[in-house]
């Protein structure tokens, strides 16, 4: 039995053009309402069930208008019912709405930690637009990515203040949450990474973040963490196993950001299975999360590799790659189902290459 209830396609998976810090966009950038439409395709195909979104990815942020979004003549919330629309047609629900504290260059030394309170303050004030636009579509999580919540150079960080403002940061969401009455959240979830963009960043893995979730929330038990697998917390060489049966076992795991990567690498965001390493890390993690009986939803982070780009066939790449993905997940699943507990008493060695064997139908 499968573990994934739901599968959830981002916006911003679908909408990356393929730049990097080395080359511009190889695609033809698209449109919020165009990536929708991408979306309902899927749905239509029976290849995902959920989306999810930045603020930025489906419309512009202007620090002049924090409210556009409440004023129905704005172009900014005809936007927004014009994707609802396509997204309600299609049936897709939405899982997440995140803030973008990483695109525009005010938030450059960081969002919700940024040493100057008006930045801050700004960045509350975009957090609570965004869990407007969130409620709008019927979001059932925030996430807190850290973003450039983080420091390359530690003398010039002020220690006394960094985790206190985070906390007041993520504190005052979840208060927002409960003064306008947002119900359609069931939750809000922290997504650690070690490194990238900051040198560093505030919260690197998913003990750091269950650890500040259970110390420092006013309401620890609305917050959890979704990891990036295998991607942030193969790139400080965790082990993608060890951090989902961990953050089950302290009942934290709230759903999977899913895709591979290169041990060690900056963040690769391959699609699932692609790439030269992290196919048995993949299988062995869905092994891991089928023996814990978790149940919940995957989420793709991930975009196609840039070498694959072809411009001018933008929709059609884009299709074929989210259907790679789902194609890529079934299998992750379908090889871990295959494995079977290993014989005790055979030695690691013997019971690994077992499980490959089992794996691969030898
Ligand atoms: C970066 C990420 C982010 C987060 C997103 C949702 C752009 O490495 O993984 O994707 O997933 O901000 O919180
Ligand atoms: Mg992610």
């Amino acid at each position: 039995m499968s573990c994934v209830t739901d599968r959830s396609m981002p916006f911003w998976c679908v909408g990356n053009p393929l730049s990097d810090p080395f080359g511009g966009a190889v695609m033809d950038k698209i449109s919020s309402v165009e990536v929708a439409k991408i979306l309902a395709w899927a749905k239509g195909e029976k290849l995902i069930e959920c989306t999810s979104f930045h603020d930025d990815d489906l419309v512009p942020w202007d620090p002049e208008h924090l409210e556009d979004d409440l004023d129905s003549k704005s172009s900014v919330s005809k936007t927004l019912h014009e994707i609802k629309k396509i997204l309600d047609q299609a049936g897709i629900r939405v899982h997440v709405a995140t803030c973008s504290l990483h695109g525009n260059k005010l938030f450059r030394n960081g969002g919700l930690c940024n040493p100057d309170p008006e930045i801050r303050a700004l960045a509350a004030r975009k957090v609570e637009r965004t869990l407007r636009i969130g409620h709008f579509f019927g979001a059932k999580y925030f996430v807190y990515w850290v973003a450039r919540d983080g420091f390359e150079v530690p003398v010039c960080t002020d220690w006394t203040q960094v985790y206190k403002n985070l906390a007041d940061g993520l504190n005052h969401a979840t208060d927002y949450i409960e003064k306008e009455h947002l119900t359609n959240y069931i939750g809000a979830s922290i997504e650690p990474k070690p490194n990238e963009p900051r040198g560093q960043m505030f919260l690197p893995t998913a003990g750091h973040a269950a650890a500040f979730i259970a110390c420092c929330l006013k309401r620890p038990d609305f917050w959890g963490v979704n990891p990036e697998l295998l991607q942030h917390e193969s790139m400080c060489l965790l082990n993608a196993s060890m951090t989902a049966a961990f953050l089950c076992a302290t009942g934290k795991l709230k759903f999977l950001h899913f895709g591979s990567q290169i041990k060690a690498q900056f963040d690769n965001d391959f699609p699932p299975l692609i790439g030269p390493e992290g196919l048995k890390e993949t299988v062995f993690l869905f092994k891991t999360l089928q023996d814990l009986h978790w149940k919940g939803v995957v989420e793709f982070d991930c975009h196609m590799l840039r070498a694959e780009g072809e411009p001018g066939e933008g929709i059609a790449r884009r299709k074929q790659f989210v259907r790679n993905c789902v194609e890529a997940l079934q299998m992750a699943e379908t090889l871990a189902e295959r494995i079977k507990a290993p014989k005790l008493g055979s030695g690691a060695a013997a019971a690994d290459l077992e499980s490959i064997r089992q794996m691969c139908n030898l």
